[in-house]
């Protein structure tokens, strides 16, 4: 059989506007912040911001993190301490959920020669669907900020001043970047990719993927499955079925079936699970999605 590799157009239109912002602005950007997905930390990050921000102290906090591993989050968090970032794991819906953050801002610009009184400006940035507006709102209301946009070479970032001595600059587009189909379809599953890009139906195949390599007894006992069907086509049909979702004829409501996978995974229903570690470990292999690229 002749196999057709899929080639996914993830991000459409042109998207290196952001790029150029953020290559005016370095020179006075004295911290990067990278807001990443807890549960899918490596696929979240931007290699193309960090390409552009090269040199800069940058922290990496990884939200959601009331939606992921503990262990593996942890153990993310020292993967990248260990790879020079300063890291921290937050829940930025909670109420001091982002407490904490601004501080940690302020030491590392001291550690990086700062002087305690010295102006910083903060670059903040993130993949869309990271929780990026809630962390920034946060952060205003916390400390009644003033928000600034200001004219001329600054126009398209706002600037948010929250202290005397502190600044964030919001990045309001996305830097477009290649990237492999395996770190696609995680961000398909958890919604920073928009779900016109790929078909509900390959979202949820993708996500009971992912479940069925790394989460299976999870999967099972949300969906009241006893064995794992040969395909994830039979699965969404038997998840269907148990769920009562039918329709004339006892068929299954297939579109209701794949909304409502895709719906209780990225909303945590399933427990605490990440889908990606620091190490090789095979229950997230990219290898897992091949039988979609097909
Ligand atoms: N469970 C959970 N949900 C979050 C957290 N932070 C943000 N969200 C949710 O994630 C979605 C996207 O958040 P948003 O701030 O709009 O993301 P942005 O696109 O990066 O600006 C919203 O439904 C938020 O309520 C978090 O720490 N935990
Ligand atoms: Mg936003």
């Amino acid at each position: 059989m002749r196999q057709v590799h899929r080639q996914i157009q993830w991000f459409p239109g042109h998207m290196n506007k952001t790029r150029r912002l953020i290559e005016e602005q370095i020179n006075r950007i004295d911290i990067v912040v990278e807001i990443l997905d807890a549960r899918i930390p490596a696929a979240s990050r931007n290699p193309m911001l960090e390409e552009i921000t090269k040199g800069k102290p940058t922290l990496l906090i990884l939200n959601k993190s009331d939606l992921s591993d503990d262990v593996i989050t942890e153990s993310w968090i020292d993967f990248f301490k260990s790879e020079g970032f300063y890291a921290k794991a937050v829940c930025s819906t909670t109420a001091n959920g982002v407490k904490g953050i601004l501080g940690e801002c302020r030491k590392i610009a001291q550690e990086n020669g700062a002087k305690p009184e010295s102006k910083i400006n903060v670059l903040v940035a993130g993949i869309p669907n990271v929780g990026k507006s809630t962390i920034i709102n946060s952060l205003k209301k916390e400390k009644k900020a003033s928000v600034q946009n200001k004219p001329g070479h600054t126009k398209d970032f706002q600037r948010i001043v929250v202290s005397n001595t502190m600044t964030l600059i919001d990045t309001p587009g996305i830097l477009w970047h290649k990237f492999e189909n395996a770190t696609g379809y995680r961000l398909a599953v958890m919604g920073s990719i928009k779900d016109s890009i790929l078909d509900m139906y390959t979202i949820s195949q993708a996500a009971l993927i992912m479940l069925e390599n790394a989460w299976p007894d999870a999967l099972k006992e949300r969906f009241n499955i006893e064995d794992f069907p040969e395909t994830e086509e039979e699965l969404i049909d038997l998840i269907g079925r148990s769920r009562g979702m039918l329709k004339k004829g006892g068929v299954v409501d297939f579109e209701r079936a794949c909304n409502i996978i895709v719906k209780e995974i990225r909303d945590g229903k399933l427990g605490k699970l990440s889908f990606e570690s620091p190490d090789n470990d095979e229950r997230f292999s990219p290898e897992i999605f091949k039988k979609l690229d097909m």
